[in-house]
């Protein structure tokens, strides 16, 4: 059923211009995003854009699955300290989805380091450090996958209808 009818239909109501694809992506509030207490105002980026909340464990990730999560970066000079950031304390490990979640949640994050990261992402507003840098987010839909995986069981993310689908994505889930 089309919702819109009733109130003011911008080209083809029920179908979402510019339609990406549903994605989740692995996010990760970092050691030092906890302990600053930050964990809420990040969490909030997220939902105040749209994005859907599916899975979250607060958990210490050990200096392995820190291997494992960063395994791309094996062999450079920031690899071994930033497992041992990682590993350093607890993180909160989410999944969140949206149509084009994995760019879109980057953008979110800001680039990758604090000093260069532009005001209004997390990054740009909460960090001034090329490491401490507050969270993790997947990269491409192959990372995300494999990341996701690395945390949560397929049983552990959660499937429900966000009740205001409409107004974010002008169409109902
Ligand atoms: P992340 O994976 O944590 O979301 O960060 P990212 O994609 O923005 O950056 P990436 O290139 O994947 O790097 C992973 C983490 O390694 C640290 N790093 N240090 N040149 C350096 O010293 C350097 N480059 C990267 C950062 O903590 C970055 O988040
Ligand atoms: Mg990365």
């Amino acid at each position: 059923m089309c919702i819109a009818r009733s109130i003011e239909c911008v080209g083809g109501c029920h179908k979402p211009r510019n339609a990406a694809m549903v994605e989740r992506t692995l996010i990760i509030i970092k050691p030092d995003g906890i302990q600053r207490r930050l964990a809420g105002e990040i969490i909030t980026r997220f939902e105040r854009k749209g994005l859907k909340l599916v899975a979250a464990k607060f958990t210490h990730i050990s200096e392995s699955l820190a291997r494992e999560l960063y395994t791309a970066h094996r062999g450079k000079s920031f690899f071994d300290p930033l497992v041992k950031f990682i590993s350093s304390g607890p993180s909160l490990v989410m999944v969140w989805e949206a149509d084009g979640a994995i760019g879109m949640a980057r953008k979110i994050a800001g680039a990758t380091s604090g000093l260069d990261a532009q005001p209004g992402s997390i990054r740009g507003d909460y960090s001034c450090s090329g490491r401490y840098n507050l969270v993790h987010g997947s990269d491409s839909p192959e990372s995300a996958e494999a990341e996701i995986r690395l945390f949560f069981a397929p049983d552990e993310i959660t499937t429900y209808k966000l009740s205001d689908a409409y107004w974010l994505h002008g169409r109902t889930e």
